[in-house]
Order: structure tokens, then C-alpha cells, then sequence
């Protein structure tokens, strides 16, 4: 709520934030193993990039701002903020935010001059040297149409969703389907762990990860525990 007053996060985002609330009840509010295997194929992208790039939206710089900086020193990453609901204010509130975490090169301010095909302005404002340029992007709480649209310019995206039936989550190389609030932490750890390894081996951890069994293992995993809570409600 206090990101909301401070005009970091916009109305829409409370909205987004309630619907996530919802799904994270739904697999109960832990990080399960399906969400592990995704975080480690994440860290392993991210490593083996080389342009990778951490896209801030406002949920995210609300839930998650001090972690951003580590994450981004820890896998070599480029940091920008990009806003659906842009405003030259709200960008520059985020990246004072991200700067007071310790972020030293924040991009996407006054310099989110390039364009992503297929989107209208200003929703596909972005920086030339930062997603534009990327070949790999970490986006958090996103709108279906923008991670499609960067699927379509042949960046390999990795999503941070709680709905595993999300257009983001379903679009997206690899999904963690966790609370960004758990997500972001554990990935810091694995980039950390995974950093002293070999390239071979991140490249085998990216070649062996399907998103689509990992999406459909979430599914199941929903499943099997709903069953198990409606029998204990029936058998006591
Ligand atoms: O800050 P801006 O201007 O870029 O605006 C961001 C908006 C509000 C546009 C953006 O967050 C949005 O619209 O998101 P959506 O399309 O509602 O999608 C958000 C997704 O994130 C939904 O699938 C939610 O289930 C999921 N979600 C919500 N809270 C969390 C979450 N995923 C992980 N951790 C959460 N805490």
C-alpha cells in the first residue's frame, strides 16, 4: 500500500498483486519443486547470456527492490525499468528506489528511446542498450501482450508468475512459478552457486529444461493438493 501512495506501484498493480495473492494459496505459499527446477534453469540462462538484461516494473521494485542490485551484480546483468503505465515521474522513482538499494547503472529513464514492434507507445519504450539489445530478460508480474511481444523479437525470456496459465507464464523459456518475494532471493543464491561452474554444465541444465513439462508438473501439483485438501475435509 505504501508503494501504491508513493506512486511506484498504479492501481492496476494492486489489482495484479490480489490476483497472485490467490494463486499462491493455491500452492501453498511455498516454493515447490517444479518452481526449483525453473529458478536453477533461470540462473543458468542468465549466466550463460550475453546481454542479460533485469526488466523492473512497479510490483516488482515494491515487493523485491533490494534484491535487484545483488541479482544483477551476481549474473553480470543490465538493469531497466520498464512500465506498462509509464511516466517519466513513476521511471524515475524506480530507479532512485533500485539506486538507494545500491544500483549503480540503472537504465530506462531517459533513455528508453528504442521501440518493441508490435506494441504501442508508451508501453514499448525501452532502452537501446538495455531489452532492446538483450538476449536474454527477466521480467516479473508482466502483461501477456509485452512478454509475447519479446518472445516475437527472439529474446529468451524468463518469467517470475504465480498464474502458471498466464499468458506471460505460457509465452515465456522458462517460468518460475513462485511469490516474487521467495523467487528472487533463492535465484540470487543459485546465480551465486551456479557462477563457479562450468559453462558445459549451465548448458546442460538449460538443454535438459522443458517449460512445458514444468508448467504442466505446476498444474498437477495444484491438483494433487487441492484433492488432498477436499479429502481431508470429507475424511477428517
Ligand atoms: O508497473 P507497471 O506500470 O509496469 O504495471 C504493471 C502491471 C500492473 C501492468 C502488470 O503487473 C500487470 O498487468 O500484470 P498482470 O497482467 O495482472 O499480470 C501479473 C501476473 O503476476 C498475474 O499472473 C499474477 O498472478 C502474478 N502475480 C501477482 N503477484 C505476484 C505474481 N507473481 C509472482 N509474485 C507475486 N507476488
Amino acid at each position: 500500500m505504501e508503494a501504491f501512495r508513493e506512486g511506484i506501484v498504479v492501481p492496476q498493480g494492486l489489482i495484479a498483486h490480489g490476483r497472485g495473492e490467490c494463486f499462491d494459496y493455491l500452492i501453498g505459499e511455498e516454493t515447490i519443486p517444479p518452481a526449483r527446477e525453473a529458478i536453477r534453469a533461470a540462473a543458468a540462462a542468465l549466466l550463460t547470456a550475453r546481454h542479460p538484461v533485469i526488466s523492473v516494473n512497479g510490483n516488482t521494485a515494491a515487493l523485491v527492490a533490494e534484491y535487484i542490485p545483488r541479482l544483477a551484480e551476481e549474473a553480470g546483468a543490465v538493469i531497466e525499468v520498464n512500465l506498462f503505465y509509464r511516466t517519466r515521474e513513476r521511471a524515475e522513482k524506480i530507479a532512485e528506489l533500485l539506486r538507494r538499494h545500491g544500483a549503480e547503472r540503472v537504465l530506462g529513464v531517459d533513455d528508453a528511446t528504442a521501440r518493441i514492434p508490435g506494441l504501442e507507445h508508451p508501453r514499448g519504450m525501452v532502452s537501446p542498450d538495455g531489452i532492446y539489445s538483450a538476449d536474454v530478460v527477466l521480467l516479473a508480474l508482466e502483461d501477456g501482450d509485452r512478454t509475447e511481444a519479446l518472445k516475437r523479437m527472439g529474446k529468451r525470456v524468463i518469467a517470475v508468475d504465480l498464474n502458471p496459465l498466464s499468458r506471460t507464464a505460457q509465452a515465456a523459456d522458462i517460468t518460475i512459478v513462485d511469490n516474487i518475494v521467495r523467487a528472487i532471493p533463492l535465484l540470487v543464491r543459485e546465480v551465486a552457486e551456479l557462477k563457479e561452474r562450468p559453462r558445459g554444465e549451465l548448458e546442460a541444465i538449460l538443454r535438459s529444461y522443458d517449460n512445458k513439462r514444468v508448467l504442466a508438473e505446476t498444474i498437477e501439483y495444484i491438483g494433487e493438493r487441492l484433492k488432498r485438501l477436499a479429502g481431508s475435509l470429507l475424511h477428517g
